[in-house]
């Protein structure tokens, strides 16, 4: 199962059998270091106060800011020390049990190439901004670092069984749009809103998208979209939180999961634990590609 149209179905010419290819790092050109120093910066600007304090100690432990796109020789050696991770480049999107493997391993597939100067806002595939900058942090985190590693062996085993569709729910709701509630109020950790200037303050801000509570069967069962900023997020209360509720076995989850139906992105359920009811404004308004 891919949502994405640009997945390639075997290793492209100069990649190895599993995916992986040289950084290259001397290769990239000008205009790539300076594309990576300004949406680091942009980000910058927007996320003290906004992510959540996790994301950014991990930020400033792997000194991401050095100019120019890192260079994975050095950046490798201190998230490793930290967590046992390295970072690895792949050609784009790949398979889900390539991507899996790579996971339970702790290795973190990431994209070589970085996205063009006239798409700095939006782009569907992942580049290595978003790979980098939005998830490698979480990574240095000792929880979610296990965390990783836990749901690239549930991917395996979810794959096996037919349910990869409600697994890459989960993922999708934590890993790249989750939202933490911290002390000091609602945090990002998600790496797809925290590469993602816009969305960083449309998830906390915007009045639109419903902020509901995590709750792991709910999430599994709830659809999602990949085109434009999310109708809901969920808010977990700590990595240690999340981490102890997936070390459950999902086989009896799955079983229960087969006999209900999917939750639709806008749908509030009575039993959920409501932080923000949205009005959900921007999406009916057409989002992303209203005039
Ligand atoms: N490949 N490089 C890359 N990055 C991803 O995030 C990714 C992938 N392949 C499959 C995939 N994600 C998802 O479909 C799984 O989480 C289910
Ligand atoms: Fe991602």
């Amino acid at each position: 199962m891919s949502d994405f149209e640009h997945v390639f179905e075997k290793p492209p010419e100069g990649a190895a059998a599993d995916w992986t290819i040289p950084q290259d790092w001397t290769a990239y050109s000008a205009v790539e270091h300076q594309t990576w120093d300004t949406l680091y910066a942009r980000q910058m600007k927007i996320l003290p106060g906004r992510a959540a304090e996790v994301f950014m100690k991990g930020l400033s432990a792997l000194d991401l800011n050095t100019g120019g796109i890192p260079d994975f020789a050095v950046m490798n050696p201190k998230l490793q020390a930290l967590t046992g991770w390295t970072v690895v480049c792949v050609p784009g999107l790949v398979p889900d049990d390539v991507f899996f493997d790579h996971l339970a391993n702790r290795r973190f597939p990431s994209g070589q190439f970085i996205r063009k100067p006239d798409q700095l806002d939006y782009l569907q595939e992942p580049d290595i901004f978003h790979d980098v900058f939005g998830h490698v942090p979480m990574l240095s985190d000792p929880d979610f670092a296990d965390y990783m590693e836990a749901y690239g062996k549930g991917g395996q085993r979810a794959a096996s069984l037919g349910m990869l569709q409600n697994l890459a729910r989960l993922y999708w709701y934590t890993v790249e749009f989750g939202l933490m509630q911290e002390a000091d109020g609602l945090r990002i950790y998600g790496a797809g809103i925290v590469s993602s200037a816009t969305e960083s303050v449309f998830s906390l801000e915007d009045p639109s998208p419903n902020r509901l509570g995590f709750e792991l069967e709910r999430v599994m069962r709830t659809l999602y979209r990949i085109d434009d900023f999310q109708q809901v997020y969920f808010v977990i209360d700590s990595i240690e939180a999340l981490k102890g509720e997936t070390l459950k076995d999902f086989g009896p989850i799955y079983d229960r999961l087969k006999g209900q139906s999917d939750i639709g992105i806008e749908q509030i359920q009575p039993y959920d634990r409501v932080i923000t009811r949205g009005t959900q404004d921007y999406a009916h308004k057409g989002g992303r590609f209203a005039a």
